[in-house]
């Protein structure tokens, strides 16, 4: 076993949520599947850890309907969540380290909230890392679509319906301060202004372009110590869209394949990682499985797979 991750929690919980409820394209709720049929299941276990697999959660199909004052899909993109919450909550109560199998990123309100409430009674400080092409930081007055997977951090920091904001018994339900964004490409002009009002920490191409991934990934987990509950939200469309064209929103210039792993084997060298988001994948737009493989292959090295070869490390 990796050093690093020896003092991860010993059972990993995979948890799917098969759905697009909060997508602009449908087909994100193949991702649990796509994701078991690559393997990621048997990949960790590897890397020394028990892996359960809880199999699917259950909510309301996609009814694709236009937006009602801003949103698609409140009430569903609600249900989907309170069961995302509930089940991620639980596995952190039994000291497991969940891994949400998403589904699009609209579910990261029901896993985060259920981590900020976890970390709220156990007394821990809570970082959250998005690793994202987008800021996903919309509300109901600026977004263009109306589409819930671009509102999650916003929602999660306060700004959006009552529904879906303070899921974890609290408003808002985590602190800006605690979320660093990296990867983000992609933002709308009235989402832009938000983001710096909120106090965003937003790491974007242009930073990672002048500074590389490892100063990067530096700066985003600086301050952490052995009270931080670690949280890494991945939206697959992170990764450059050349070698993950499985996604339903593809931005071209993210981190190639070399940036994303030392990004995940630095999150793996912190030792602090309590749990995991991997929304966003599409089968529909995917290549034989393709960018399933490789978001397992790089989950196995947030888990601690390395391929360094110094000594003593
Ligand atoms: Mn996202």
């Amino acid at each position: 076993m990796h050093p690093h991750t020896a003092n991860l929690p010993r059972r990993i919980a995979l948890i799917g949520a098969p759905t697009d409820i909060g997508a602009g394209a449908r087909g994100a709720s193949m991702g649990p599947e796509a994701l078991r049929v690559a393997d990621l299941g048997p990949v960790i276990e590897a890397q020394g850890f028990e892996v359960v697999d809880r199999g699917n959660l259950y909510g309301p199909a996609n009814p694709w309907q236009p937006p009602v004052e801003g949103y698609r899909h409140l009430d569903e993109v609600a249900a989907w969540n309170r069961a995302v919450h509930d089940a991620v909550h639980d596995e952190l109560s039994q000291g497991n380290l969940p891994i949400l199998l998403g589904g699009d990123h609209c579910l990261g309100i029901g896993s985060i909230s259920a981590v900020a409430r976890h970390c709220r009674a156990a007394g821990k400080k809570l970082r959250v890392l998005w690793l994202d092409a987008h800021a996903d930081f919309n509300t109901n007055a600026l977004t263009p679509t109306g589409n819930i997977h671009g509102m999650p951090v916003a929602c999660l920091c306060g700004y959006g319906p009552a529904q879906i904001t303070g899921l974890s018994g609290q408003t808002p339900d985590i602190e800006a301060g605690w979320v660093r964004q990296i990867g983000i490409r992609s933002v709308d002009q009235g989402e832009k202004r938000l983001v710096h009002e909120a106090g965003l920490e937003v790491f974007d191409m242009r930073y990672l372009d002048e500074m590389g991934m490892r100063a990067t990934m530096q700066a985003a987990l600086a301050g952490l110590d052995d009270d931080t509950h670690l949280h890494v939200s991945f939206d697959v469309d992170f990764l450059d869209p050349e070698i993950a064209p499985g996604v339903g929103t593809t931005v071209p210039g993210g981190p190639t394949y070399r940036e994303a792993q030392l990004c995940m084997e630095m999150i793996a060298d912190t030792g602090l990682m309590r749990s995991l988001d991997v929304v966003e994948l599409n089968p529909a737009f995917d290549v034989r499985n393709k960018t399933a493989e490789l978001a397992v292959d790089l989950i196995e090295s947030l888990f601690g797979k390395s391929t360094l070869m110094r000594r003593g490390v």
